[in-house]
């Protein structure tokens, strides 16, 4: 791959131009329009919504600019799980119009359902196929989805992004890596969608079988969400499978991957903000914070159908990113999502994020990204591990190396995160790879959250 020439390209890649570049007050006036269709929707539709909306003394037709949406209630996942499971549907599900269920895995609780009707999976389609021509793929491009198919949305919601942009779509899900690697090979993938812990084991798995793919196989693309990703694991993937590689960001509540997502820059995710608002609240007052400022994550849908949400609180922290960007692109940027509420971690009274482990890990070039994080109780404090796994060149029976290396870590953690804690170097290859969404902590303190 010829980078810059072809990134050059890529930069004049919209795959809805008209809507991407639109004039802020055309696409404010879009989304004003479509908020008041929402709002009454959900008032007609759903008595969850009307009995919310009167307790807040707000009736759709007092919405009269953007700034209106603040009178609104807010949604939770709680207000979703209690309404499993189609309370929340503004259309009944055996109506004719309802073509298909998502649900989140709901390990703690009821699951959250979510409708779509052919109009919902068309604009799911459409911002999914965004990503794909932020990578510079098109109808002749192959796809290969290895997010999983099933409840989770990544697998279908990648897949309707193909169908929409006319790729040809090689619907592999997550599992059997080999064979993953052998079709990318044989096939010819030009871009591949899954979560980046799987693009990463993909990665390493066609190193082990002998091949080098940054140079070996046709791929240029990738296009990963579902879970963070340091920017060091980025550029991990990146070198590894000589790809470049777009940061999506979804979730199933609010429609699945496509909500935002990166373009060639790589510098925050437009949001697709004709289909949704965002709002990033403080979420402990949830007043809104300045452009720039951290704050909770909160979408309103503005073209669902069948599960119209208003004010959903998402719980994960982002910000909006100041400023436009260089692809020309107008619909506003969110920065990476990096946590959620609900992940942070409370070490010794000072707040951090697994992901901020990561990074940290990143200027280690004797470590991997693979890393887990064990809590355990030391009396009434919390105790922390952090296993790291060495690279295989690393010197793994010279005590005195992993010693250092450990030291050299926790030194480096104190001075950027704060935080002390026991840092535990392990052989190459023994922590669990993920196929989807990698799980990191592992809380053994015995208390259920
Ligand atoms: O993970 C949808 C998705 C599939 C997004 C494929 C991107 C690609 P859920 O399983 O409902 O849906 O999980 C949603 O995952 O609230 C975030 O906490 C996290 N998440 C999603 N995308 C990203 C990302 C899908 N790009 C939850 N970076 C969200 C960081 C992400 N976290």
């Amino acid at each position: 791959m010829t980078g810059t020439a072809e990134r050059t390209h890529w930069e004049e890649r919209y795959f809805q131009a008209e809507i991407e570049t639109m004039r802020r007050e055309e696409l404010e006036a879009l989304q004003l329009e479509r908020l008041k269709a929402t709002a009454q929707r959900c008032y007609q539709d759903i008595p969850f919504y009307r009995q919310a909306f009167d307790d807040a003394g707000v009736r759709p037709a007092d919405l009269q600019s953007l700034d209106d949406l603040r009178r609104l209630p807010f949604t939770t996942k709680q207000d979703m799980r209690d309404a499993y499971p189609f309370e929340l549907f503004a259309i009944p599900v055996n109506d004719g119009r309802v073509q298909r269920l998502h649900a989140s895995s709901g390990t703690t609780g009821n699951a959250t359902v979510v409708g779509y009707t052919q109009n919902d999976i068309d604009v799911w389609g459409d911002t999914f196929a965004r990503a794909i021509a932020q990578v510079g793929g098109d109808e002749h491009s192959i796809l290969q989805v290895s997010y999983g198919y099933g409840l989770f949305t990544g697998g279908l919601g990648a897949h309707e992004g193909g169908i929409r942009m006319n790729s040809t779509i090689l619907p592999m899900s997550s599992g059997n890596t080999k064979r993953q690697v052998q079709m990318m090979h044989d096939f010819g993938v030009d871009i591949l969608a899954c979560t980046p812990s799987y693009a990463l084991l993909i990665a390493d798995t066609a190193i082990e079988m002998g091949y080098h793919p940054a140079t070996e196989f046709k791929i240029t693309g990738a296009i990963c969400g579902a879970e963070p990703c340091s920017e060091g694991m980025r550029r991990e993937i990146e070198e590894k499978l000589g790809v470049v590689l777009v940061d999506i960001y979804g979730l199933s509540e609010v429609m699945g991957p496509g909500v935002s997502c990166e373009c060639q820059h790589q510098d925050g995710l437009h949001v697709a903000e004709d289909h949704f608002i965002i709002e990033i609240l403080d979420p402990d007052t949830l007043e809104p914070v300045p452009d720039g400022e951290w704050g909770e994550v909160v979408f309103t849908t503005l073209s669902k159908e069948c599960s119209p949400l208003i004010r959903y609180r998402t719980r994960d922290i982002s910000r909006i990113l100041p400023g436009v960007c260089r692809c020309g692109r107008t619909l506003r940027r969110m920065d990476r999502v990096t946590g959620r509420t609900d992940d942070m971690l409370i070490i010794r009274g000072v707040n951090v994020f697994p992901n901020q482990f990561q990074e940290v890990l990143a200027s280690f070039p004797e470590v991997t990204s693979y890393y887990q994080i064990i809590l355990t109780s030391d009396g009434p404090l919390d105790h922390v591990i952090l296993k790291v796994e060495t690279v295989p060149e690393f010197d793994f029976d010279e005590i005195r190396r992993i010693e250092d290396l450990q030291r050299r870590i926790n030194a480096e953690l104190k001075s950027n995160l704060q935080v002390s804690v026991e840092v535990k170097v392990v052989e190459p290859k023994s922590i669990e790879r993920s196929e989807g969404k990698a799980k990191r902590v592992f809380d053994l303190r015995g208390d259920v959250r």
